[in-house]
């Protein structure tokens, strides 16, 4: 006598595929309940895909809760100890523009140790920190891996492509704005687009990204955009961290639009002198239309000064300033922002580097 029984859950994994038993005939003997036959299927599994993310900032949290909600593994790598608890135990929460939320798992890491093997490195620390971040990179990506920078400021790329080489490092830009309300807690702080610039490895990333509902753009040319995106920042984040206003709040006060103008300005001759090509032929315009599409968002810098952290100042008007003098264009109005913020940020070194 025989009874056949159905066991759907019975599955073993090995990587990449499984084996499920479907079922199996038992039949009771003089010896007791034997199994006689079995059927046995095998089935893909499909493994989620997976990303490093570099920072637990405003940014990193909105790419990371976008990504996440896409089915992505993510693993937030960062040293702020309040943001990487609050990540470990309720998971990053999206705060959209019209007040709903959610929140996602993710992984967290404060060892790059636990990040070896993820092929795809999203790095988005403050300019200042991406020195340790191309380290940690150097001991955890693997030989055939990219990292993508998509941070504030100038020289990011060449920072990490100092620890990693040239092949394993990529730059994007995003006008995306997000402010952190609480460790792991971002607001969306208005939309934008993900301009990447070409790479033979970066098409995995970019389809992920895309997935994650990101807008992305593929540019011939990045260090104009990159460049670009420094006369936005030049102009808008020194005068709200000042000012201490949310970004729209600067084309509100005449006296303070003509500044951000002037600021706009000067950075773009700068990168024109370089002979880099901009995104734009009018950088106040230029400028104007991000500080009015991200008009309720507190810029980064605006959030740092508040939070008494170091600004990314430097990355931006003093690289404007220090590329200037490189090429004869002085840009009187940068360097004055450049200094007031290190003095409002409560910056802890001195003009020349030094403590
Ligand atoms: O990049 C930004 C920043 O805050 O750093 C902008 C685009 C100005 C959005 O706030």
């Amino acid at each position: 006598m025989g009874f056949r029984f159905r066991v759907p859950g019975s599955e073993l994994r090995v990587t990449g595929y499984g084996l499920r038993v479907t079922s199996y005939e038992l039949r009771v003997t003089s010896y007791g309940l034997r199994v006689t036959s079995y059927e046995l299927q095998t089935f893909a599994m499909i493994t989620p895909p997976s990303l490093l993310l570099l920072g637990t900032g405003a940014l990193a949290s909105l790419f990371a809760a976008r990504l996440a909600a896409a089915g992505v593994d993510v693993t937030m790598l960062g040293t702020w100890p309040d943001g990487l608890a609050a990540l470990r135990r309720d998971g990053v929460r999206l705060v959209e523009a019209d007040g709903s939320q959610q929140a996602w798992p993710v992984r967290v890491a404060a060892d790059p140790a636990e990040c070896r093997g993820l092929p795809f490195a999203l790095v988005l620390v403050k300019a200042w920190q991406t020195e340790r971040a191309g380290q940690q990179l150097a001991t955890c990506l693997p030989a055939d891996g990219l990292a993508l920078t998509l941070q504030n400021g100038w020289g990011n790329r060449e920072a990490l492509e100092l620890a990693l080489g040239p092949q394993r490092v990529s730059l994007g830009i995003t006008t995306l704005g997000a402010t952190l309300l609480a460790p792991g807690v971002v607001r969306v702080g208005g939309q934008g687009p993900v301009t990447l610039g070409q790479h033979p490895r970066l098409q995995p990333l970019a389809g992920l990204l895309r997935a994650a509902g990101f807008e992305v753009r593929m540019a011939g040319d990045v260090a104009g955009l990159a460049w670009g995106k420094l006369v936005i920042n030049a102009a808008i984040n020194p005068l709200t961290a000042l000012l201490r206003v949310p970004n729209g709040e600067l084309l509100e006060r005449p006296a303070i639009r003509d500044m951000l103008g002037q600021a706009a300005s000067e950075a773009a001759a700068v990168g024109l002198a370089q002979g880099l090509r901009l995104p734009f032929d009018d950088p106040v315009a230029a400028a104007e239309e991000v500080a009015r599409r991200t008009a309720a968002n507190h810029s980064s810098m605006y959030q740092d000064v508040q939070a008494g952290r170091p600004t990314e100042i430097d990355a931006i008007c003093g690289a404007v300033v220090q590329a200037g003098q490189r090429v004869g264009v002085p840009a009187p109005v940068n360097q004055t922002l450049w200094m007031l913020v290190r003095a409002a940020g409560g910056e802890w070194w001195t003009v020349n580097g030094e403590r």
